[in-house]
């Protein structure tokens, strides 16, 4: 499988999850300005939509949007419990989750990289987004992970996008439950050695 990403973006988070479920990849680095591929090509004849994440498998298939390709991930490994069973009521609070970032929490924080948005804009962006994180908050206070006690890609999804917070000047310390969530998941070895593979692809 190769994976393409662009670093600190949402392609972290399938990257995670390769890296959890000791699967072989390669990983092809994207422009996300120039939409160029590290190896010369044209990354809008991968993948028409011209983001990352994309994951390319083994029959040429090209796979994207990052919450259904963890889960396509999880589902090849199913020992690792990265995802629960297909069909089950636990998948469905997965996909509940994975929903919850990709809209209010990935969608909700995107504008703010853009430096031509409005002051006015960014402030009720960043007021949206501070009631959306106050949610999760008030989960992690009493649990460990986003499903319970077990570390699933909704939390490596979640890691990901909260990780930009700091680009915006937002510092998790204002939510404590997240702040300890974010080092926990940070120590992961998979997270470390996803950074390392990135900054070695360059
Ligand atoms: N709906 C997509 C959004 C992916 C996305 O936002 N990708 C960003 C990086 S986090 C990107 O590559 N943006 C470049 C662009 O849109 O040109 C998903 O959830 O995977």
């Amino acid at each position: 499988m190769k994976l393409y990403f662009a670093p600190h973006t949402c392609s972290f988070s399938p990257h995670i999850v390769l890296q959890e479920l000791g699967l072989p990849y390669e990983l092809v680095q994207v422009d996300n300005q120039t939409k160029r591929t590290a190896d010369g090509r044209d990354f809008r004849g991968i993948n028409p939509k011209g983001y990352v994440a994309a994951l390319e498998l083994e029959n040429g298939e090209v796979l994207t949007e990052g919450a259904v390709i963890v889960q396509y991930l999880a589902d090849l490994k199913p020992s690792a419990q990265l995802a629960p069973p297909q069909g089950s009521w636990q998948r469905v609070r997965l996909q509940e989750w994975l929903s919850f970032i990709g809209s209010e929490i990935h969608a909700g924080a995107a504008p703010l990289f853009n430096q031509d948005l409005p002051q006015a804009a960014g402030a009720i962006l960043r007021d949206k987004l501070g009631k959306r994180v106050a949610l999760l908050e008030t989960t992690l206070q009493r649990q460990a992970y986003l499903l319970g006690d077990q570390f699933s890609v909704a939390d490596a999804y979640l890691y990901t996008v909260l990780g930009w917070f700091k680009f915006f000047g937002i510092s998790l310390d204002r939510w404590p439950a997240i702040a300890a969530y974010a080092s926990r998941i940070a120590a992961r070895p998979s997270v470390r050695a996803a950074l390392q593979a990135e900054a070695e692809a360059r």
